[in-house]
């Protein structure tokens, strides 16, 4: 069953290291690094904020709105192979506008891209802008404000970065987002403990939760996420590649498959963990035996968790 939904991706994590020189060069900009293969070297990570530090370093060669078109782009052309037809991708506009580049440069490149999507690789796309957790949340709500006063088409708002402190504070930046029938998505439970996904739902009022891995620890949050039906959207090279677990072999899918969970697979930021959409299906598949019924599954809860009508819900099913 090929993949056809992806719900958790970060357009700058699909920065690839020749895109990253090309884009550098012509912008003039001297990377640190020699040449791709040294950049490459640094793709180890110890942990989320170890990868996060390379992350923002990378991106800030990204000025012009053609830098974010060509990103976007490129992304939209691999997902096609990947046989993706629906992607609602995240966007981490502060770490764009605290770096000068103006909000409209960049989310001006990023919607062009994906307004074309459709017509030019036959995925319907939505954008979600994430927050980043590890900024004062007074700072996402002046960055929301100034998006909705743009016109750039918006599916939603999501908190990622590193998961440190509350996520509370970033509560009026989701009431602000409700009021505007914006989609609202969260980061928990990645690095920290399912009592931050239980602040994301209670606080937040997501409707999603990416990863999540970390519910597994509280049986009765489980039992919860199982009965309102709130999708997990999680990343298995990701996590593998971040030391959340050992290896794919112990990742807990069949478990949270047989506890009902709505699960749905991801690739987070595949320039940097080793793999698009499909190879993250295409891992697991090999590791942990999934059934075609359990690819079925899989495939039947990305549509299920997509934030889109009812008639293009119908056309992905
Ligand atoms: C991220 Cl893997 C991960 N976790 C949290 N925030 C992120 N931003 C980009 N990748
Ligand atoms: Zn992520």
């Amino acid at each position: 069953m090929m993949p056809t939904v992806e719900l958790h991706l970060h357009l700058e994590g699909t920065f690839e290291p020749e895109l990253i020189f090309a884009v550098a060069e012509r912008n003039g900009i001297t990377l640190p690094y020699g040449d791709i293969e040294e950049l490459r070297r640094r793709y180890e990570f110890t942990g989320l904020q170890n990868f996060l530090d390379l992350y923002y370093a990378n991106m800030a060669v990204l000025r012009h709105e053609q830098d974010f078109a060509d990103l976007t782009r490129a992304y939209l052309a691999r997902a096609r192979r990947a046989g993706v037809r629906h992607a609602e991708v995240f966007f981490d506009i502060q770490a764009h506008t605290s770096r000068g580049v103006p909000a409209e440069v960049a989310l001006g490149g990023v919607s062009e891209a994906l307004a074309a999507s459709e017509r030019e690789f036959g995925i319907s796309t939505g954008l979600i802008v994430t927050f980043l957790r590890h900024l004062p949340a007074e700072d996402a709500l002046r960055s929301l404000e100034e998006i909705l006063r743009l016109d750039v088409p918006l599916l939603g708002v999501g908190l990622c970065s590193s998961e440190v402190g509350p996520a509370a504070p970033f509560k009026p930046v989701y009431d602000l987002a409700r009021a505007h029938g914006l989609r609202r998505v969260a980061h928990a439970g990645e690095e920290g403990p399912a009592a931050n996904v239980r602040e994301v739902l209670d606080v937040l009022g997501v409707e999603r939760v990416d990863h999540g891995i970390r519910a597994l620890e509280d049986d009765a949050l489980v039992d919860r996420l199982v009965a309102e039906r709130v999708p997990l959207t999680l990343c298995p090279l990701s996590n593998v590649r971040l030391r959340v677990l050992d290896n794919l072999a112990e990742y807990p899918l069949r478990r949270m498959l047989e506890r009902g969970l709505v699960v749905t697979i991801n690739s987070d930021d595949p320039a940097y963990f080793g793999g698009y959409v499909d190879e993250n299906v295409r891992q697991l598949t090999d590791v942990l035996g999934l059934s075609l019924d359990e690819l079925t599954t899989l495939a039947r809860n990305g549509v299920e968790a997509a934030f889109v009508d009812d008639a293009r819900r119908a056309e992905l099913a």
